[in-house]
Formats: structure tokens, sequence, C-alpha cells
């Protein structure tokens, strides 16, 4: 996403390898703590011996979208710190809630507002058994999740929602992700059109969910593959960001070419 419109700092043509590094283990850091949420009761650091007792009895989810969700999270937090932009992020896919909670856990905020989840072990082993666990938090994004304007639960109102932050507030930069199976959902569908509503949604740019394609619940998705040309004109806007490529390298630099 070209950010310009509230930067006022040019940003740097490169990134150098020491900051590649280092953006590289903040991300498998987030992803380390996603799938820790879905599958780990106990043993949070996996420092014993992994037993059957230390996984969850019921899964919910599964981990396909949040690596992605987490890369495109890691980059937005590059510009924003980088160039102090005001930014919010949505993300639309069913199961990135241990993606986002990760983040927010690992920027530091999550403890903040739960000082019980705290910065240590103990605090991993509790943000760990409270995911989509009795008295814990559910498995989408919620209220409960700080910073939160999107309860993911309900699938199909992420583009909604992201174009109502941008109407409200115009100099906000607004990055949303759609999964392909919340796309087949009719209120996400009928949302495509939010951008015929009027300049202040200029800000609204659209993150193609780089998992388009893989497997929904045993069968493909309908935006998967075989429509792809028409999903991309869905995208098409004042800020346009297509999938990256899948090697690592690729993938940074696909995204500090987009996300500068
Ligand atoms: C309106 C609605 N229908 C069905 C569901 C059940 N559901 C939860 S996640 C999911 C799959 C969502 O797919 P996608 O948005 O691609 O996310 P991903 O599976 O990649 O995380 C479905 C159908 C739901 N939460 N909301």
């Amino acid at each position: 996403m070209k950010a310009t419109k509230t930067s006022p700092k040019q940003p740097s043509k490169t990134l150098s390898q020491d900051h590649v590094r280092l953006m590289n283990a903040y991300w498998r850091a987030a992803n380390y703590l996603s799938v820790g949420q879905i599958y780990l009761l106990d043993n949070p650091l996996l420092k014993e011996q992994l037993k059957s007792a230390h996984i969850k009895r019921r899964l919910l989810g599964h981990w396909g979208t949040t690596p992605g969700l987490n890369f495109i999270y890691l980059h937005l937090h590059r510009v924003i710190t980088k160039q102090d932009l005001n930014m919010i992020y949505i993300a639309g896919p069913g199961h990135g809630g241990p993606g986002i909670v990760a983040n927010v856990y690992l920027e530091g905020t999550y403890s903040e507002v739960y000082p019980n989840v705290s910065q240590n072990t103990e605090g991993i082993k509790r943000l760990f058994k409270q995911f989509s666990f009795p008295g814990g938090i559910p498995s989408h994004v919620a209220p409960e999740t700080p910073g939160s304007i999107h309860e993911g639960g309900e699938l199909g109102y992420a583009i909604s929602h992201a174009y109502g932050a941008a109407f409200d507030n115009p100099d906000l930069i607004v990055a949303c992700v759609v999964g392909d199976g919340e796309a087949e959902t009719g209120p996400l569908a009928a949302s495509w059109h939010s951008n015929k509503f009027g300049s202040s949604a200029e800000s609204v740019g659209h993150f193609q969910n780089s998992h388009l394609g893989v497997e929904l619940h045993c069968a493909p998705a309908g935006t998967s593959g075989r429509c792809r040309g028409s999903i991309a004109r869905l995208h098409e806007g004042p800020l346009h960001v297509g999938a990256p490529s899948r090697r690592a390298a690729g993938m940074y630099s696909s995204f500090r070419a987009v996300v500068s």
C-alpha cells in the first residue's frame, strides 16, 4: 500500500539484511504464538517432551490463513512505526483469530490490557490455554481483543467494517484482508460495491488473502483459482496489492514494493 497520504517522511528504497532478519524473527514468533493457541494447553515453550496431555482435546479452526495474516501485520507494523501512520487492520478470514491475538500479545498491548497474560512463560501458557476454551476467549477476533472493531465470528463484514472505519476517519489508512471462504457470503459479496460511496474511502486498500486457493472445509472455495481474474478486478481501486510470491525472500521484497 502506498501510504503517502498521511506520510510526511520518504521511506528508504531497500530493507537492510538486519531489518529483514529481525522481521523474519518477529514473524516466526507470531506464528509460534498462533499455533500454540490452537494446540497447546500446557508446555508452552516445548521445554518438556510433548505429551498428549499438553494438547487441547478440542481443536477449533486451523492454521492455514494465519502466517499470511501475520506477515501482513508485520509489514503494516513496519510502515506504521517508520512513518508514524494512522492505520487499522481488519482481518476477515474465519480462522485468523489466533494470528491477530498473537501479534497484539507480541507487541505488548495484550499484557497491558490483561496483566495476568504477562510476557513470560506463565503468560504464554495462559494465552495458549484461554483460546477457544471454557472461560477463555473466542476463536475469532472479538471485542475482548484489544483495539478490535471487527467481530470475526460471523463471516461477511470485513469490507463493510473497513469502509465504515474509512468513512468515519478520512485520514485513516485501512488494510483489509478478505478470506476466500468469507468472500462467499452475501454481505461480503455486496460490500465490494462500497467503493461507489465516495472519495473518503480512498484510503481503503484491500489486501487479497495470500492463502486464496487453500481447501475450505474439504472443498476448494469458489474464489480460489477458477475465477482469479474476476476476483482480482474486485480488488481494483486506488490502492491495490496483489498476492505475493510464495518464496520468503520474494515475499519480503514484494511487500516492500507495495507496503512502503
Ligand atoms: C456467516 C457464517 N457462515 C459460516 C461460518 C462458519 N465458518 C467459520 S470459519 C469458516 C471458513 C472461512 O473461510 P475463510 O474466510 O477463507 O477463512 P480461513 O478458513 O482461510 O481462515 C466458516 C465457513 C461463519 N463463521 N459465519
